[in-house]
């Protein structure tokens, strides 16, 4: 039994679990809808020199494109092919970014929809991202090929052929998923077309996959299409190295199926962490920030090893998948960024920050009319390019929140303090707290309604050092608060309930 603990521990710490980053990086941004051109430039302008490890992109392979200006952005949820162009760009985009980006030490991750191909309602004809023909009716995808007898039909049980009750595990993975067309992956030659396009993706260069939609397939089959998988390209990453793996599942417990069914095949997106810190950082349900001391497992998340952390993704930021109103997203700046701030201070889980587009919210009885908004757009529906302004924000309604000087620091600052335990927990029994990460960082909130006035203990070397929040390390000036760090580790904070940011951070590479 022992051994068999320890050889699980060693396959976690060596398989689909490592995002094998680089460079002692350790963020993924997920640039929602970006063109593959833009990703290559924010690659090597920004995203490289600023220490962020990975991209995850909007899904690569030819979609269905709805309507003649509607074209949500949930069309690239429904696979026509695994050809690879889509609204992103075309394959040689996708390859001259994956090159550039892994040049400059950020990995590309893929957004693999491999559940199912377009709605049972897509009709029938050439309006995909290819101009591949297609029928949804029949189930006739000729371009992979898919016919009627690779889908699940005939085992779904329901008489929608939907899926009716998240509580019965068979309907939630042999129904289809708000009518999509669900493919058999227990047939092999459905596992060797989806296999055959993740190592398409592999041998270009991609470091892994985000799988969408994993709660709706079979653990058994997932892991028949892993073994199929080639190792990671050696041009950029070690020989034997696996690709990373993070499984979308939506476990806020209470269904028939729960994240740890998929902890042996990579990791798991753990959603009740931005439903939970929402809620604590939104001060409802009567929770405060001083109970975030054991965060983590000790607030029944995943193992450590397992999850994959976020504040907010691309569902849950407009009303779809799971969370509710307590996710916080740029829509409230002050608390979102306070919420990455604490993500990514604190050491558990690989941590993935949003990056969205704005979209005019129109809200009826408490539902957004437009969450189905795509990308900034031209009349004809392709996607604009991200302006760059010359303050570094993003023009064109792209809100590049990876951009926000807050935000790009704590990755940073995550950086700095990799490895470090977490350390010199201090809190006024409410919404005031501070934590470090052993001698290289320090971090304290201020969500109270009054003034934030204390002496603490940092951990950190004695020195002058530049807040990272309220501006930066620029040479050797800095353009926000001074904190002076005693010889003993304990420096002084003020921290205005009023300030922009109510929060401020250090660290030793920001050590004037
Ligand atoms: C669109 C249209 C549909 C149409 C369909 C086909 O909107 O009306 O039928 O096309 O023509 C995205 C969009 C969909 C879109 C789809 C295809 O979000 O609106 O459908 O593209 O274009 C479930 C899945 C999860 C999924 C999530 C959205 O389990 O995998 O729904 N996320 C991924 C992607 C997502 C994408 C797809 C999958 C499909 O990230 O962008 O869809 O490729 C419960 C369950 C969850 C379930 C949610 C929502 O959650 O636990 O598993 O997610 O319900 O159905 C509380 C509970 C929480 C519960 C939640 C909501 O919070 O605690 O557990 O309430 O009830």
């Amino acid at each position: 039994m022992k051994l068999f603990v320890l050889l699980a521990l060693f396959g976690l710490s060596v398989a689909q679990h490592n995002p094998h980053l680089r460079q002692g990086r350790t963020s993924i941004v997920h640039l929602f809808e970006w063109r593959w051109a833009d990703i290559a430039e924010e690659c090597e302008r920004f995203l490289g020199p600023n220490g962020f490890g990975g991209v995850q992109i909007s899904p690569p392979n030819e979609h269905i494109v709805l309507g003649s200006p509607w074209r949500p952005w949930w069309q690239r949820y429904q696979p026509i092919s695994y050809n690879l162009c889509s609204r992103s760009g075309s394959e040689s985009e996708l390859r001259d970014m994956i090159t550039r980006c892994n040049n400059v030490g950020v990995n590309i991750y893929v957004d693999a929809v491999i559940n199912h191909m377009c709605g049972a309602g897509g009709g029938e004809g050439t309006h995909s991202s290819c101009g591949s023909w297609f029928n949804a009716g029949t189930k006739d995808f000729p371009s992979v090929p898919y016919s009627n007898l690779d889908f699940n039909d005939y085992k779904c049980r329901t008489s929608s052929g939907n899926i009716e009750n998240y509580s019965d595990k068979y309907q939630v993975r042999d129904c289809r998923l708000v009518s999509l067309l669900d493919l058999a992956l227990e047939k092999d030659f459905v596992r060797d077309k989806v296999a055959d396009f993740m190592n398409k993706l592999i041998d270009m260069g991609v470091a892994g996959f985000r799988v969408d939609a994993v709660k709706h397939m079979w653990p058994g089959d997932l892991d028949a299409v892993s073994r199929r998988l080639h190792n990671l390209n050696s041009k950029w990453f070690p020989d034997d190295a696996k690709p990373f793996i993070f499984q979308e599942v939506i476990d806020l417990g209470g269904e028939a199926i729960s994240a740890p069914e998929y902890f042996h095949l990579g990791r798991v997106t753990e959603f009740k962490y931005g439903a939970k810190l929402g809620t604590v950082f939104r001060k409802w349900n009567n929770e405060k920030l001083c109970y975030t001391r054991n965060w983590g497992e000790g607030w029944g998340f995943m193992p450590n090893g397992n999850a994959l952390v976020f504040i907010d993704n691309h569902d849950n930021q407009r009303g779809h998948g799971a969370g509710g109103a307590a996710i916080l997203t740029f829509w409230d700046p002050r608390l979102y960024k306070m919420s990455v701030g604490f993500m990514l201070a604190h050491p558990y889980g690989v941590t993935r920050v949003m990056s969205s587009f704005h979209w005019d919210r129109h809200f009826v009885n408490g539902k957004d009319q437009n969450d189905w908004m795509g990308p900034p757009s031209h009349g004809n529906g392709s996607t604009k390019p991200v302006p760059i302004k010359p303050d570094q924000t993003c023009g064109d309604g792209w809100v590049c929140e990876h951009r926000w000087r807050q935000i790009k620091n704590m990755v940073i600052f995550r950086n700095v303090v990799n490895g470090q335990p977490f350390t010199n927990w201090w809190d006024n029994n409410s919404n005031q707290v501070a934590f470090g990460r052993g001698n290289r960082g320090f971090i304290v909130f201020n969500n109270d309604d009054w003034d934030l006035n204390m002496t603490l203990s940092t951990g950190l070397p004695g020195g002058v050092y530049c807040d990272v929040i309220s501006g930066q390390k620029e040479g050797n000036a800095c353009t926000g608060k001074q904190i002076h760090v005693g010889s003993d580790g304990r420096a002084h904070f003020f921290i205005s309930n009023k300030d922009e940011d109510p929060f401020v951070a250090i660290h030793v590479d920001a050590k004037l």
